[in-house]
C-alpha cells in the first residue's frame, strides 16, 4: 500500500504570499502602511497561511511596518525576509515576527560578484545566525539565492548542513526565472531525499514558467510556494497567486476550497491593481476581463448546454462571471437564439437563420457590439 501523501493534494502544501516583500520590489509598488495593512488583512481573510514582509533594515518605515504587521493579530503567520547576518536577524527578531526567511547567495555569480564568500564561510555564517534565531524561539528558513545556477554539490551540502542545524525550511529560489519545469522537479526531488525539513520554492517569471515551476516543485515534494497577488515583483515578477490557484484547483478542487475563500480572488487582484495604478491584465488567470469570454459559434453552442465543455474551472468558484459574446462574425444560430430567449423573444428556425446571416453581415462591415445585436433582435420582431 502506498502511504505517501499525494504531494499535489491541497493539504500537502501552503502558500507564502510575498506581495508585501517581493511585491514591494515591483516597479510601481510603493505601499503605504495603510495599504500594507489592507493587503495583509485581505490575504488573511482569504486564508493564506504565511505572509512575507520586507526586512526591517530596508528603511525606518519598513521597520515600523514589519512591527505593525507582525502584531496585527492575524491568523496568517508573518515572516520577514532577511540577509543571513546577525545584525539583520536581530533587528528582524525584535519586530515580533513569527519567523525569519534567511537568504544567502550560493551561485558562482553571487559568490564572485556579490558577497565573495566561500561555501565554508557561508556555512559558518549560517550556523551563527540560525543558532541565534532558534535561541529566540523564532521560526527560521534558509534559502540559497539563485539556486538553479548554483553548483549542485555545493548546494546539497549547504541544504544538508542547515537541515542539521534545525531550520524549519530550506528554500530554492529561481532568482532569474531561468529554471525549466523538469529541472525544478528534479532538484526538489533530490533535496527532498536529502533533508527532513520543509521545502519552499520561489520562482521568477522571466521565461513564463513561474506557475509551471511552482507546480513541479509541489509535485517534487515542496511544502511551501511563494506567490504575490498578480505576480508582482522584481522585473516581470514571480508566480501569481491566481495562476497557482488555477493550476492547483484543477487537480484538487475540494481541497483548495476547504483551505481558501476562492471567491475573494477578484477583490485581491483589484486591490493590488488599484494600489500599483495598473489594470488587471486582460488575459490574467481567472480574473482577466476576457478570462471567461466565449465567442466562436461552436463554443457558444456547447457552453449553453454545458459550460464545462469549454471551461476547465467553473468561474463562479472564483467569484467571476462568464461573458457570452454573441455579436460577431463568428456567432452561430444557437447563440442568437439564446440571446433572443434572454430578451423574451422567440423565433422559428428560418427566422433565426436569417437573423444570424444578417448579424454576420453587419459584423463583416465593422464593429458590432452586444447592444446592437439586441436591437436587431427586438426590431426584427416589429419589422
Ligand atoms: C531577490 C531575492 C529573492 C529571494 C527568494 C527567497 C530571489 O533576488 O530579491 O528568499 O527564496 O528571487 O532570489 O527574491
Ligand atoms: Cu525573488
Amino acid at each position: 500500500m502506498n502511504t505517501r501523501p499525494d504531494p499535489l493534494a491541497a493539504s500537502s502544501w501552503a502558500i507564502i504570499d510575498s506581495t508585501l516583500r517581493e511585491g514591494e520590489q515591483f516597479a510601481r509598488a510603493n505601499f503605504s502602511s495603510q495599504d500594507k495593512v489592507e493587503i495583509a488583512r485581505a490575504l488573511d481573510a482569504f486564508g493564506i497561511e504565511f505572509l512575507e514582509v520586507t526586512t526591517p533594515v530596508a528603511s525606518p518605515q519598513s521597520e515600523a511596518d514589519a512591527r505593525l504587521l507582525a502584531n496585527l493579530g492575524l491568523r496568517a503567520k508573518v515572516i520577514t525576509h532577511v540577509r543571513c547576518n546577525l545584525e539583520d536577524a536581530r533587528r528582524a527578531v525584535d519586530t515580533g515576527v513569527y519567523g525569519l526567511d534567511l537568504l544567502f547567495g550560493t551561485s558562482s555569480f553571487l559568490r564572485e560578484f556579490s558577497h565573495g564568500k566561500s561555501i565554508e564561510q557561508i556555512l559558518d555564517q549560517a550556523n551563527e545566525v540560525i543558532a541565534y534565531v532558534k535561541a529566540q524561539g523564532v521560526a527560521v528558513r534558509f534559502s540559497a539565492e539563485d539556486t538553479f545556477r548554483s553548483d549542485e554539490v555545493d548546494l546539497l551540502r549547504v541544504y544538508r548542513a542547515v537541515d542539521q542545524l534545525g531550520v524549519d525550511r530550506v528554500g530554492l529560489a529561481d532568482t532569474v526565472g531561468v529554471a525549466t519545469p523538469r529541472q525544478v522537479y528534479a532538484l526538489v526531488r533530490e533535496v527532498r531525499r536529502q533533508v527532513s525539513c520543509d521545502i519552499e520554492f520561489h520562482g521568477h517569471n522571466d521565461t513564463g514558467c513561474a506557475v509551471s515551476n511552482a507546480y513541479e516543485a509541489i509535485d517534487g515534494g515542496a511544502t511551501h510556494v511563494d506567490t504575490t497577488i498578480l505576480g508582482i515583483g522584481e522585473r516581470n515578477g514571480i508566480t501569481p497567486l491566481g495562476g497557482l490557484l488555477a493550476r492547483m484547483y484543477s487537480l484538487d478542487p475540494s481541497g483548495l476550497e476547504a483551505k481558501y475563500h476562492l471567491d475573494m480572488l477578484p477583490a485581491l487582484d483589484a486591490m493590488v491593481a488599484r494600489m500599483v495604478g495598473l489594470p488587471i491584465p486582460w488575459n490574467n488567470y481567472l480574473t482577466g476581463e476576457f478570462a471567461y469570454n466565449h465567442k466562436a459559434g461552436m463554443h457558444l453552442k456547447a457552453i449553453y448546454l454545458n459550460p464545462g465543455s469549454y471551461e476547465a474551472i467553473p468561474p463562479e468558484v472564483f467569484g467571476v462571471g462568464r461573458r457570452i459574446q454573441a455579436a460577431s462574425r463568428l456567432t452561430g444560430k444557437h447563440a442568437v437564439a439564446h440571446r433572443a430567449r434572454e430578451l423574451g423573444l422567440h423565433f422559428g428556425d428560418e427566422a433565426l437563420r436569417q437573423i444570424t446571416d444578417h448579424i454576420k453581415g453587419l459584423a463583416d462591415q465593422g464593429d458590432l457590439d452586444e447592444e446592437h445585436l439586441n436591437r436587431v433582435l427586438r426590431e426584427w420582431v416589429t419589422a
